[in-house]
């Protein structure tokens, strides 16, 4: 059906009509997308089936990605590109008159993630398909992803995301692999026939869950695998007590993604949210192992499970709960055998990111589970007790249960045989500060794996005419293989190429203010530098220190008329917390100096002010592409990795930033000519933080700029704005500047006319965009994938790919 532009049209049309039930001219952009998805998706599954006969049958490894959040985006121009069979679908829908972007934007994002962490684990699903290794996602379904924003008056308003309204074509409902999992209840221990001691959980409310699996495509392979996402349903028994009640509770477990990025909240819901995932995940994983029928003390050869962050970490104690309850085999049997088939990644360091469980919700909620960490615990402290003794601090700050909290990030360290970090700074964090105590007894468990991003769907598919440019200079190998991307440094002085360079980027910048003046009715300057931020909004990211340089760029325009830089257009997207205060309050800040700035005809000229609304997968791929400056500014150490970096990188934006996360490996990559660094070294901070901060109201005092726009902020200059900014004032004065904003200001203004400087000599500039673009094969995910695979997983590729000509 996809084999030629006449096949696919008369298959296009008759499902159209059999599926719609009226005539072409009839059917909406709606019905369209969904015949075509349709369409698309029984294509895949004749491979889809296979994969799965070949994973059933095979002695090979399997690794399971478990993960709160996959942040999927839309999934059909994937699929497309992966499936090869682009040209068909838009040349075909182009003579019934169909555009195929038009139709794609159709599709609602699938959500299903807040940011970075969730981000990647999409990635890494696209790549471990393309590499043809044996990787399934295990995830929650949520009824609603992550919220809509609008913003009104300047604020961020929240509304449910919708994602399965009008339904979802990709996914497949198995409700005959439904999973029980019961929460509450207590645990009765008795005797077995064979005197053993045994353990029942009795009087447990049970919830069902119910599997939905979205097909994987590989990139030009054969290999489709399989994002299973679990659906909570109330179980099939009797009920006694309130069933309403029940019904609710029960469905509430997966209608929300929780929309914090680096905090918790609603903490038994969460809870019961990660032993949901985690219970039906290793529940549909030990099945398919136990249908191989090998000795279950060879799972490690066969499994490789593997949690990111700490949310799914209850994997460990679950997978106890099997090899005890259910395998019966003795304690340290099964711990080995557990510690031997996870791993763990660790993707922050803030401390209120860190979870920790009160005793008093985890035990009635998981009676069974919290025996089991207990012992755990009990195990651990008893070994740290014989490794140093008398040293009572120590243990404590290393327990898994320490003053009536259970800590995830322990039990992750000590019941993993690996940990790894995002990026080599972060890992370097870990090993040497925050994780030190532990890297000290399993110094062998610590290791970095510097996150990447699928460059089929962050270039190949966002951005085709830069696509279509580098392959017509060095072929399409790169496609496959993305550190051949580092030929066209050789290009980097040909006239004609970064002519051709500059001509795609202005095209692209063209499409993006189409879209800005569509969302926003501002008018930018396509001469002017798109400079851009777009990010989770938070405080540690600094768009505030962004948005003091902007208000110091007007006030000396304002002042002096013969200083006029380079035309700017920054341009923000950003999504905060519902409930993170000071957050929102940033956004309102950004809104309000674009208010300003953009309606000054003294100098909007030079300057304008863009905050794009609902910044999501879908939005970000129009973004990425015309992007000419990457803000990267969080203060040094506090990012663990990044991964928009690597997008901006990619698609030839250039990166001003600190030392952080992997603005350290792109520094390194694309040398110092080609990168703008300021700000403090995360040592600098780090020692700071040790020795009680700095004085930032020395600062304040001394420098006039950061004086005059602090100022402003609560002045009455932002007219009817009373208040308003306290909070952000309060921040920098009063709280004395946690994340270095003031202290790292004056480094970022010198830094920013670097750019602006740099920008002057577009030759230079579209060079040193080409040596970002070269360079940036290194950050693809396929990198990061292999090296999982090879370090941790230990898993090797299942089907040879069919490389299509
Ligand atoms: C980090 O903040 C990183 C992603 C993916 C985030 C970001 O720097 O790129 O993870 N961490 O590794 C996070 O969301 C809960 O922690």
């Amino acid at each position: 059906m996809f084999d030629n532009k006449e096949q696919f049209k008369k298959a296009f049309l008759s499902k159209l009509e059999m599926s719609v039930g009226k005539s072409f001219e009839e059917t909406s952009p709606q019905d369209q997308y969904h015949v075509l998805g349709n369409m698309i998706r029984e294509y895949i599954s004749t491979n889809w089936i296979k994969t799965n006969q070949v994973y059933h049958s095979t002695e090979a490894k399997q690794v399971y990605y478990l993960s709160i959040e996959f942040l999927l985006g839309r999934i059909m121009g994937s699929n497309i590109l992966n499936l090869g069979i682009g040209d068909v679908v838009e040349e075909g829908l182009r003579d019934l008159g169909i555009s195929l972007d038009d139709l794609e934007s159709n599709e609602p994002d699938s959500a299903l993630g807040n940011g970075g962490l969730g981000r990647l684990a999409a990635c890494f699903m696209d790549s471990l398909a393309s590499l043809d290794l044996p990787g399934h996602g295990c995830g929650i379904r949520y009824k609603h992803g992550l919220f809509e924003q609008k913003i009104v008056n300047g604020v961020q308003v929240e509304y449910p995301e919708l994602w399965l309204q009008n339904g979802q074509v990709w996914e497949v409902r198995k409700s005959d692999l439904s999973v029980e999992v019961p929460f509450w209840g207590k645990v009765e221990s008795f005797e077995d026939e064979q005197g053993r001691l045994r353990f029942r959980h009795r009087d447990a409310e049970p919830i069902m869950a119910v599997p939905y699996d979205i097909p994987v495509v590989g990139y030009q392979t054969e290999t489709v695998n399989t994002l299973r996402l679990w659906n909570a349903e109330p179980a099939n028994v009797p009920f006694h007590d309130d069933i309403m009640r029940y019904k609710r509770e029960t469905e509430m477990v997966s209608e929300f993604l929780y929309p914090d990025d680096a905090e918790d909240s609603g903490k038994i819901l969460r809870l019961k949210q990660q032993y949901f995932l985690v219970r039906a995940s290793l529940n549909s994983i030990l099945n398919s192992f136990r249908k191989k029928q090998k000795d279950i003390r060879e799972l490690p050869n066969y499994v490789s499970i593997h949690i990111n962050d700490t949310h799914p970490v209850l994997a460990i104690p679950e997978l106890m709960r099997i090899l005890l309850d259910e395998e019966m085999l003795p304690w340290e049997e099964a711990w080995d055998i557990t510690v031997q088939t996870i791993s763990y990644t660790n993707h922050t360091t803030l401390s209120e990111a860190l979870e920790k469980w009160p005793v008093r919700l985890f035990q009635p909620l998981l009676p069974r589970i919290y025996m089991i960490v207990e012992e755990i615990n009990e195990r651990f402290c008893k070994e740290l007790w014989e490794r140093y003794p008398g040293q009572w601090q120590r243990i404590e700050d290393m327990a898994i249960i320490a003053h009536d909290q259970v800590k995830m990030a322990h039990l992750a360290l000590v019941g993993t045989h690996s940990t790894n970090g995002v990026a080599y700074l972060h890992t370097e964090i870990l090993k040497k500060r925050e994780m030190n105590n532990f890297y000290e007894i399993f110094p062998e468990r610590f290791n970095n794996k510097t996150n990447g991003i699928t460059h089929r769907r962050w270039l190949m598919k966002s951005n085709p005419a830069l696509t279509g440019l580098i392959t017509e200079s060095i072929g399409d190998k790169w496609k496959v293989e993305p550190p051949l991307l580092k030929e066209l440094e050789h290009y980097k002085d040909d006239a004609a190429f970064l002519e051709q360079l500059e001509k795609v980027k202005h095209e692209n910048k063209v499409k993006l203010a189409e879209r800005i003046f569509q969302q926003n009715q501002i008018k930018v300057n396509l001469d002017s530098i798109f400079d851009v931020q777009v990010k989770r909004l938070h405080a540690y990211k600094r768009q505030l220190l962004n948005v003091l340089h902007i208000m110091y760029l007007y006030n000396r325009m304002k002042e002096d008329p013969s200083f006029r830089p380079h035309p700017r257009t920054f341009i923000f997207g950003a999504k905060a917390s519902p409930g993170y205060y000071y957050a929102k309050k940033i956004i309102k800040l950004i809104n309000t100096v674009a208010e300003k700035v953009n309606n000054d005809k003294t100098t909007n000229d030079y300057l304008k002010v863009v905050f794009l609304e609902n910044y999501r997968v879908s939005l970000a791929e129009e973004i990425f592409p015309a992007a000419e400056v990457s803000e990267q500014i969080s203060t040094a150490s506090k990012e663990a990795s990044g991964t928009g970096n690597m997008k901006f990188m990619m698609n030839g934006a250039l990166t001003i930033g600190t030392m952080d996360g992997a603005n350290v490996e792109i520094f390194e990559r694309v040398g110092k000519d080609n990168i703008f660094i300021f700000g403090m070294t995360s040592e600098e901070v780090m020692n700071y933080q040790a020795n009680g901060g700095y004085h930032s109201s020395e600062y304040y005092m001394l420098d006039r700029r950061i004086h005059e726009a602090v100022n402003q902020l609560v002045n009455g200059f932002f007219p009817n704005t009373n208040g308003m900014f306290d909070v952000i004032y309060d921040s920098l004065l009063i709280e004395n500047d946690q994340y270095f904003v003031l202290r790292d200001f004056d480094s970022y203004v010198k830094t920013q006319e670097k750019v602006s400087n740099a920008y002057q000599d577009k030759k230079g500039w579209n060079k040193s965009s080409v040596v970002n673009i070269a360079n940036s094969g290194f950050f693809s995910s396929d990198r990061t994938i292999t090296e999982y695979a090879n370090d941790i997983w230990h898993v090797k590729p299942v089907n040879s790919p069919i490389i299509k000509a």
